[in-house]
């Protein structure tokens, strides 16, 4: 049985993604912003105002803050706007002379120093701008899973649907870093089909397709995979709406990640119930590793492992299966079993 399986740490490198609305990388208050408004149309010239934003909120990046014209100091107004991303938006309202004057504002925040865009006002001039001041830039916030807006993948059974904290229907429990389920359930969600339960007539009845897959003979198989941060984590620190995957690191090289893979099932031989296990310990190699036949080995030339999915090593293998004749540590690295070394 086990020598058709494969090993399953290949699983966890399925997952969530989705989008969610846009923070500001920007906080504009603080000092004052000249504003050079050209008028292309309607108009001619430069118009240089002073803006001074007096507050905005770094979640909704929604601001506020008020202004003159440099020529006419009776040219008051105030100013209200949106930062998402690098994107701003403003609207100007003159509250001095010209009362009831306003300007539509778009444009892009270039450097923590400069932005530009371009205008519309309620007089139907239009044109470009450009402002100087002083921007700060707000550090990306990390979007934890438990905050609902993580969300499964297109193409999965829970598609557009929210991350949940414990354990989902398949056996997937990103917060802990841990799957607990059927070795069919670990793949059937990212195919976009429902979790089985036990039942082939009810399941098959309505997923016919579910017969055809590869996993199928072996959904009695019990799997329970643990992982660490580095492997999958609960957070999004980089912004890409995934659960973040060696996060720091360019890739799994280096970075730390470790999985392990326990397996278990049973089947009958000539009337016999037998019973098989696999545990498994799966890391991610060090920078400095080298590639020999198949097997990876440290500086110093230890062999760490068994090559698996290119940036990866099995350090550990205990396989029992007495019927076949199987019975404990069937592979154990040189370099040592322990995480933390690699
Ligand atoms: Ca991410």
């Amino acid at each position: 049985m086990k020598k058709i399986l494969v090993s399953l740490g290949a699983l966890v490198l399925l997952a969530s993604t989705v989008s969610f609305a846009t923070v500001p990388n920007w906080d504009i208050k603080g000092g004052t912003w000249a504003l050079d408004f050209l008028c292309v149309e309607n108009c001619g010239g430069h118009y240089y105002h002073t803006m001074a934003i007096t507050a905005f909120d770094r979640d909704t990046g929604v601001f506020s803050g008020s202004g003159t014209w440099n020529n006419d100091a009776s040219y008051t107004w105030v100013v209200t706007g949106t930062v998402s991303g690098n994107a701003i938006n403003f609207k100007i309202v003159y509250t001095g002379s010209n009362p009831g004057y306003y300007s539509e504002v778009q444009g892009e925040i270039i450097t923590a120093t400069s932005m530009s865009g371009t205008w519309v006002s309620s007089a139907v001039q239009s044109g470009t701008w450009t402002a100087s001041g002083l921007a700060v830039e707000i550090p990306y916030k990390c979007v934890k899973l438990k905050e609902g807006v993580l969300k499964y993948s297109a193409g999965h059974y829970l598609a557009g649907k929210p991350l949940v904290l414990g354990y989902d229907p398949f056996g997937y429990n990103y917060q802990a870093h841990l799957f607990d389920g059927s070795y069919a359930n670990a793949y059937l969600g990212g195919d976009g089909l429902p979790p089985y339960q036990g039942d082939d007539v009810a399941y098959l009845a309505v997923n016919p397709s579910a017969a055809s897959k590869w996993y199928w003979p072996y959904r009695s198989t019990r799997v329970l995979m643990k992982w660490n941060d580095a492997w999958l984590s609960n957070l999004d620190c980089n912004g890409d709406s995934l659960l973040d995957r060696h996060y720091g690191y360019a890739s799994y090289i280096d970075s730390g990640a470790w999985e392990t893979n326990h397996m278990w099932d049973s089947y009958l031989d000539a009337g016999t119930m037998c019973t098989w296990n696999w545990f498994t310990k799966i890391v991610a190699v060090p920078a400095d590793a080298t590639l020999v036949g198949g097997k990876w080995y440290n500086s110093d030339g230890t062999e760490i492992g068994p090559s698996l999915w290119g940036d990866f090593a099995t350090i550990m293998s205990v396989y029992n299966d007495l019927c076949a004749g199987y019975s404990g540590v069937e592979y154990l690295s040189p370099a040592g079993p322990g995480f933390g070394k690699y």
